[in-house]
């Protein structure tokens, strides 16, 4: 398959790059750090989006360097910025089980110098369909480095429920869907206001993805929801624009 030669060539030739999105605090009323999304710059095609390359890079096992690379990029862009600001890095699920994935990050983290509980890493309910107890090993010792661990695109999966119950995540970050259907009216403020008040009662913040318009920011803020990201607040941007 090209695409795959291709991917092959980008990472020895170093095509990729990382954009960085806003996460900014309703409740500080501050931005508090960036989630970092990989960027394939292909030498004829142009910009490729990951939503094309990372169902292969996950099927051909090439997620493996890729994700290594985002981890060890995203960290060495996080020591250019204040302290107080995080980095949140998305972590597939065949990257999540592979054997070394915690020395990895112990060495993305020694190499770039910034403290473990800047590095953020998201992880979507699917990791946990192959094997629970395996998962909430991997879970607890990802933890016991001092990292933060968000789960992404909450609400979207077949039991999102008891995976809350299952592990006592840092974040929830709610999927865009149920911000997109707050201009819809119907049932979204309840479902906002459902998972904010759970997640508070576990002591988990909360962040609202996908946020477009001042509408759902109000709504977010008065149902609860302690942090939002959206191009309302910011698209992805060049590494070079959030350098400090
Ligand atoms: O940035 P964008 O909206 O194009 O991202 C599309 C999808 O690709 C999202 O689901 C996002 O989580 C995923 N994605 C972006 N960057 C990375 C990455 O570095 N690793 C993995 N595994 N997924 C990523
Ligand atoms: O799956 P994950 O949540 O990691 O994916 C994040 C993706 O959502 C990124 O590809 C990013 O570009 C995209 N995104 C971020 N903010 C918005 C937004 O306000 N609207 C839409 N449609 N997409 C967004
Ligand atoms: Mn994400
Ligand atoms: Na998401």
């Amino acid at each position: 398959r090209q695409m795959e030669l291709d991917l092959r060539q980008a990472i020895r030739e170093g095509e990729f790059e990382l954009y960085f999105q806003p996460l900014y605090s309703l409740t500080e009323e501050r931005l508090k750090g960036f989630e970092a999304l990989i960027r394939w710059q292909h030498p004829q095609h142009g910009q490729i989006s990951p939503l094309e390359f990372i169902p292969l890079a996950e099927e051909t096992g090439l997620i493996l360097p890729i994700g290594e690379w985002v981890i060890r990029e995203a960290c060495h862009q996080a020591s250019m910025w204040n302290d107080k600001l995080s980095v949140a890095v998305n972590v597939s699920p065949k990257q999540f089980t592979s054997p070394d994935l915690t020395g990895k990050i112990l060495q993305a983290i020694a190499a770039s110098g910034i403290s473990p509980n800047r590095l953020e890493l998201e992880i979507t309910e699917s990791i946990f369909i192959a094997n629970v107890e395996k998962t909430m090993a991997i879970l607890h010792r990802l933890r016991d480095l001092g990292v933060k661990i968000a789960l992404d695109d909450f609400g979207t999966g077949y039991s999102s429920l008891s995976y809350l119950r299952s592990f006592p995540f840092d974040k929830v970050k709610i999927d865009r869907s149920f911000v997109t259907d707050l201009a819809n009216g119907g049932n979204g403020h309840a479902i906002i206001r459902a998972i904010t008040t759970l997640a508070d009662a576990l002591g988990m913040e909360t962040l609202a993805e996908g946020v477009e318009e001042f509408d759902q920011l109000d709504i977010l803020r008065r149902e609860g929801c302690r942090n939002v990201q959206g191009f309302l607040l910011s698209k992805p941007l060049s590494a070079l624009m959030v350098r400090q």
